[in-house]
């Protein structure tokens, strides 16, 4: 995987120099951009904190830009008070009460336009309602919405409270969710009847009745917002209409003051072992960095429509959604649906409509997209857009080059940020307007974001485009605080060597003559699939919850249009099916793997074998898997196999 990556992305030089025009309209010019990183290198801490001066109000000044006592856990802007929806809402009443801050479209195709003003009664009203269901600072609450404007209102008005957020995507099965609720020992969820997904109705609250109906002891009440009008069932001493407990609320809540480093969310993602982690962000450092990427990568400007097509289940849609447009003042886009209904134009058809300048999306939907062909996209009118970014896993060029030409007509520089949920916000992008692009890679390092490739000693890798272990070398105002309940986990995940000081991302990279990044991929044993991180522990885990599986062992496989798919190999009790073919079981087996995590975990390919290629140590060789996957010819030392012959039985030739 990683050698085709270094194949491929090598023979790329093109280089795309910013156009004349977009410098000129930029906010960002590249002397401004030289003095950021010069101040940032010289003095880091003092960068930030003048940083977290000038971009958030503060109830109380801090007096401490970073405390360091005690790391890794590091603690920014100590003794600093704010309140992060009081930075996102209140602030911007004075000039900007009558700015549209959301334009909210259905995927029925209903609109909707939000001022700030509206924004922020909806979220003072939605914040009393929580309180008087007795939900208090620092409480925890499960939210499982649809893609919808009161999933934003809910995050904000806990945000108001200083109640701790945790979204689980409207995806996730039930099991997901309740693993979700009780790691967080949540009070409360707020979820919906319904959402459009797919020209489908998603069955949130269903769901959310499986997950709660064992277990799950913390949780007090339960909110549903009416969105489809589709049956549910409300439990009488639990569950309550979101518009009923809005009832009598005030139009006005306090913004509860919290210190800088008190919880703001927990997001749930996946690792290399165990179940996903509950990655925690602090209140003002995220926000920092929220609001100064907005500004150095997207450019964002008064007159700008803002769209991330992300999930606010994941952390591009916390930053890029929930919070950085709002904090920022911007107006943004927030669609419910997916890019295909009623067709693969709806993406395009929304930019032209709503006149977005600036589009945020992932390559696995550029390369969907892309495949149904330019016509599409040329029949609309998209000469308003002027910047476009990517997220969630490497771009082929060929994605950058269509999305370059096609969807920005040549005009609009392309951003592509590497960030991960534990990061918070963008670490290495192109600032636009300054960077020269190249397709493929995510450019350099943010001003005040130490990145670097290093060795296994820790030592920065000079040689270019030589691969090596991605790390941030300098902690950094977003970063994460610890994996909720787990601070040794924590410890262990993410600064497990270079004497702990050096922050793992996880990922490998190299740097080209330029010192230009080029992620190539995972170190652990997580998948990549469509942009979302799956463990392959956790497909695991589930298929052997299954009665009829004795062992598996998941590796991913390149897709065309996912990045990665999962297949699977399987070990079943009892005998394997004749000639390794059982569609009934494949069938089951999908359906119960969707069930267990979600729809998007469903292995693509399942292969059953008598055993799995272990080394005599017993440890599953996932190389050699991943080889057969892919169909390729093995190269590698099977020698230490315990059994070579199960070798033919996983490639499918017996
Ligand atoms: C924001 C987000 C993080 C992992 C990360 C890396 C991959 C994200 C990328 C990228 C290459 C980019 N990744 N952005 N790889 N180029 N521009 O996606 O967070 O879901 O936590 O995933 O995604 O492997 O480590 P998250």
């Amino acid at each position: 995987m990683a050698q085709d990556n270094i194949e491929s992305t090598l023979l790329e030089n093109r280089r795309f120099p910013p156009s004349d025009a977009f410098t000129r309209s930029t906010r960002m010019q590249a002397q401004t951009l030289d003095q950021l990183y010069d101040k940032a290198a010289a003095d880091h801490e003092g960068f930030w904190g003048d940083m977290a001066r000038q971009e958030i109000d503060w109830f109380k000044p801090f007096d401490q830009v970073l405390d360091s006592d005690n790391a890794p856990f590091y603690r920014w802007f100590e003794n600093g008070e704010l309140n992060v929806s009081y930075n996102c809402l209140d602030r911007q009443l004075e000039t900007n009460a009558d700015k549209t801050a959301i334009i909210f479209e259905g995927e029925p195709g209903d609109v909707e336009h939000i001022s700030y003003r509206e924004l922020y009664q909806k979220v003072c009203i939605f914040a009393n309602a929580l309180k008087n269901q007795g939900v208090s600072k620092g409480d925890r609450v499960i939210i499982y919405m649809p893609m919808i404007t009161e999933a934003v209102v809910a995050m904000q008005a806990c945000a108001r409270i200083g109640a701790i957020h945790s979204v689980v995507f409207g995806g996730f099965s039930a099991s997901a969710l309740k693993d979700r609720i009780e790691d967080t020992s949540a009070k409360m969820v707020i979820t919906a009847d319904g959402g459009h997904r797919g020209g489908k109705i998603i069955t949130l609250k269903e769901t959310a009745d499986q997950a709660l109906a064992e277990g799950c002891d913390s949780v007090e009440t339960v909110i549903v917002f009416r969105r489809c009008g589709n049956d549910i069932t409300m439990q009488a001493d639990r569950d309550i209409w979101w518009h009923d407990a809005e009832k009598n609320q005030p139009e006005h809540c306090p913004a509860q003051a919290m210190q800088a480093s008190d919880p703001l969310f927990l997001l749930y993602t996946s690792g290399s072992t165990g179940k996903p982690k509950g990655i925690q962000h602090a209140s003002a450092g995220y926000l920092l960095n929220a609001i100064t990427t907005m500004r150095w990568v997207f450019d964002i400007q008064s007159a700008d429509v803002f769209w991330c097509t992300a999930d606010v289940g994941w952390i591009t849609g916390h930053t890029y959604v929930a919070y950085g447009p709002l904090a920022t003042g911007s107006t943004m886009v927030i669609y419910e649906g997916v890019p295909t209904v009623p067709d693969a134009g709806r993406f395009w058809d929304v930019c032209a409509r709503h006149g977005v300048t600036i589009f945020y999306t992932a390559p696995t939907a550029i390369r969907a997209l892309m495949k149904a062909g330019d016509a599409i996209p040329k029949s609309y009118d998209l000469s308003r857009l002027r910047l476009l970014g990517t997220v969630g896993e490497p771009i082929n060029p060929e994605a950058w080059m269509w999305y370059h030409e096609v969807i920005g007509q040549s005009r609009c520089p392309i951003v592509d940020t590497w960030w991960q949920t534990e990061t918070g916000a963008h670490m290495i992008a192109p600032v636009p307007g300054v960077t020269v692009t190249k397709p493929g890679s995510c450019t350099k390092a943010l001003p005040g974001i130490d990145a670097a490739v290093v060795n296994e000693n820790g030592e920065e890798i000079t040689q270019a485009n030589q691969g090596g272990f991605l790390v941030i070398r300098k902690p950094w105002p977003s970063m994460i605080q610890t994996i909720w309940g787990d601070d040794q986990r924590y410890k262990d995940t993410y600064w497990p060597y270079f004497d702990g000081k050096y922050y793992l991302a996880g990922d490998s990279a190299r740097r080209d003559e330029d010192g230009y990044f080029w992620i190539m991929g995972r170190i652990d044993d997580v998948l990549n699939v469509s942009g979302h991180r799956l463990g392959t522990m956790e497909i695991e885990s589930a298929l052997v919850a299954h009665q009829s599986v004795a062992e598996a062992a998941v590796v991913g496989k390149p897709h065309d249009i996912k990045g990665e798919s999962v297949f699977a190999y399987v070990v079943l009790k009892g005998n394997r099916p004749d000639g390794g073919v059982d569609e009934a079981m494949t069938a089951e087996l999908r359906a119960w793997v969707a069930d267990q995590i979600g729809p998007i975990a469903k292995p693509d390919d399942i292969r059953y074998a008598d055993n799995l290629p272990k080394t005599r140590s017993g440890k599953i060789m996932r190389r050699l898997l991943r080889t057969i996957a892919k169909g390729e010819q093995i190269t590698q030392d099977t020698s230490t196999l315990e059994n070579e012959s199960i070798l033919l039985q996983l490639q499918g030739k017996a």
